[in-house]
């Protein structure tokens, strides 16, 4: 079942083809997928003023954030009850064995959506007055955005603070990186 519902969803990574996935879904499954995919929505409406695409709009970045922000934390983790892997669902198992780095990681996805909607008064680019240098903040370094095992613990990485104050495409990232993280560790393969 579950092999057939991956051959037939074509697509990539955030923005894999749902309906497939969808047929089959219900119950507690079916609205973490909703969940999820008004989630996305909400990434794809800010993709383009992100890369400068688009004109900028800072209404949208709130709206876009209080959805993200919603979604997750504990309205995510209250949606997947233990074993909830079923036929039609993309959860790992693994869930359930490292239910803290899993939580951890939906309570990081909430910190940062607040701090996107913080930063939406600095728009993409906007380098604010006093603020630390740019290159060295994103700079790759171990601590602040390298990514890598110690941010998966939810607690490493730029902290809201620090995240409010960064132009807003900046922040947009570490949400994306949010998302991301979580599925390589937790989602499986879609294709
Ligand atoms: C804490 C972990 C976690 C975070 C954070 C997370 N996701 Fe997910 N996501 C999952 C899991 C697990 C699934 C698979 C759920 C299932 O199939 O039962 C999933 C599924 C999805 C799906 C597919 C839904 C469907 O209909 O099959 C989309 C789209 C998605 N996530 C988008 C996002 C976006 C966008 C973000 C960030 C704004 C995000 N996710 C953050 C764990 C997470
Ligand atoms: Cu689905």
């Amino acid at each position: 079942m579950k092999k057939t519902l991956v051959t037939l969803t074509a697509g990539s990574l955030l923005f894999a083809g749902i309906a497939a996935s969808h047929e089959g879904a219900t119950g507690i499954v079916r609205d973490r997928m909703d969940g999820m995919v008004a989630m996305r929505d909400a990434v794809r409406d800010l993709t383009p003023m992100m890369q400068g695409q688009a004109e900028y709009d800072r209404e949208a970045v709130i709206a876009a954030a209080a959805v993200i922000e919603r979604h997750a934390g504990n309205t995510m983790t209250a949606l997947f009850p233990e074993g909830s892997d079923d036929d039609a669902s993309y959860a790992r198992a693994e869930i359930w064995q490292d239910w803290q780095a899993f939580e951890a990681m939906a309570m990081r996805l909430e910190l940062v959506a607040g701090a996107l909607a913080e930063a939406a008064d600095s728009p993409p680019g906007s380098d604010l007055p006093g603020q630390m240098d740019n290159s060295s903040m994103m700079g790759g370094g171990s601590g602040m955005m390298g990514g890598g095992s110690s941010m998966m613990g939810g607690d490493a990485g730029p902290d809201a603070a620090m995240l409010a104050q960064m132009p807003v495409d900046r922040v947009f990232a570490v949400v994306a990186q949010a998302c991301s993280a979580c599925h390589t560790q937790f989602r499986t393969e879609r294709d």
